[in-house]
């Protein structure tokens, strides 16, 4: 099975049990919108942490109904979001979702080692993207959390994907490493790493999906481009996930695709306790709502 609209995602989420979100730093009329929208959804049982007053005043202005809905007053940002994830690690809650507040001062509360959110493993960012130009949505790996990721942490982020994207339905993902050229060149660091995953693959040191790289995006996203240039793949033109080589990459490609191609977008921190709602604060409500949704199907 492949996603092929942002629509789709409702379907995995419908008949789930409702999880419990808890939104940090909530005075943000954006994410504040997209809870209300999936609570109405019967998606999730919202808590809202951060200034009650603000609150209740983009509610009131936005006409949202919040009657019964769960405030805690915590004005101080930092706090508020202190206060979210220690919800979490004490499992009073499902899902992480970020406010009003910048995404590394939530990240470093996520890290934080005696109350934080960690596994023992990397956490990375997959962000989905619907694209008209595209036959299918397209997962994005790492745009918003791994800086310069070296080979082992690449191996974790395209684990964490895989085994996100089984979740979803997906058997084989078609993993696309991308780098500038499509060739190895011993210059290009990204060009290495790429042809050893797609050999940890072949070998299955790397399971249930399917790697090519190093790959152009070109090729991995378009068959006829590959095929001009010679390269005989099996997720060339076909690829369900591209592996950035670091974040200023990967956040240029995002942008680019909302702003330019005016892609959908929806995207969550994998690889912590729970899911971790992570948009751009210059996402719409649309792409908050979606990736609440994401997150639903993730935990
Ligand atoms: N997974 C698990 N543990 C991690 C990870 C990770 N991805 N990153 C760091 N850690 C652990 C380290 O092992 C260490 O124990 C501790 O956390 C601190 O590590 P540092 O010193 O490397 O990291 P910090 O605290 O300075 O920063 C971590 C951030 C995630 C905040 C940092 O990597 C960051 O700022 N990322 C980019 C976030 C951002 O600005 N995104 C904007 C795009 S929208």
């Amino acid at each position: 099975m492949v996603l092929k609209s942002m629509s789709d995602l409702k379907g995995i989420v419908a008949g789930k049990p409702k999880k419990k979100l808890v939104l940090a730093a909530a005075q943000d009329q954006h994410s504040l919108g997209a809870v209300l929208r999936a609570w109405q959804d019967d998606v999730i049982e919202p808590i809202l942490i951060g200034d009650k007053e603000i609150i209740q005043n983009i509610c009131a202005e936005s006409n949202y109904n919040i009657s019964g809905l769960r405030i805690i007053h915590e004005p101080d940002t930092d706090m508020s979001v202190e206060m979210a994830v220690k919800m979490l690690n004490s499992k009073q809650a499902d899902i992480l979702m970020k406010g009003k507040v910048g995404t590394s001062t939530l990240l470093k509360c996520v890290l934080n080692k005696e109350w934080g959110l960690r596994t023992g493993n990397l956490l990375s960012h997959i962000a989905l993207f619907e694209v008209e130009t595209y036959h299918k949505l397209i997962a994005v790996t790492d745009v918003a959390m791994n800086i310069a990721p070296n080979l082992k942490d690449k191996i974790s982020i395209v684990n964490n994907s895989v085994a996100f994207l089984n979740k979803l339905g997906y058997k084989m993902p078609k993993v696309a490493v991308l780098g500038a050229v499509e060739m190895v060149n011993e210059n290009m660091e990204a060009t290495l790493d790429a042809a050893l995953l797609s050999k940890m693959n072949q070998r299955d040191q790397i399971k249930n999906c399917i790697i090519d790289g190093p790959l152009a995006f070109d090729n991995a996203i378009s068959l006829e481009s590959a095929k001009h240039k010679g390269i005989k793949s099996e997720v060339a033109g076909d690829t369900d996930l591209l592996l950035m080589p670091d974040i200023e990459v990967g956040n240029v490609l995002y942008k680019s695709l909302v702003f330019f191609a005016k892609a959908k977008v929806a995207s969550i921190i994998l690889g912590a306790l729970v899911p971790i709602v992570l948009t751009s604060r210059s996402d719409s409500e649309q792409a908050k709502y979606d990736s609440i949704l994401l997150s639903a199907a993730a935990s």
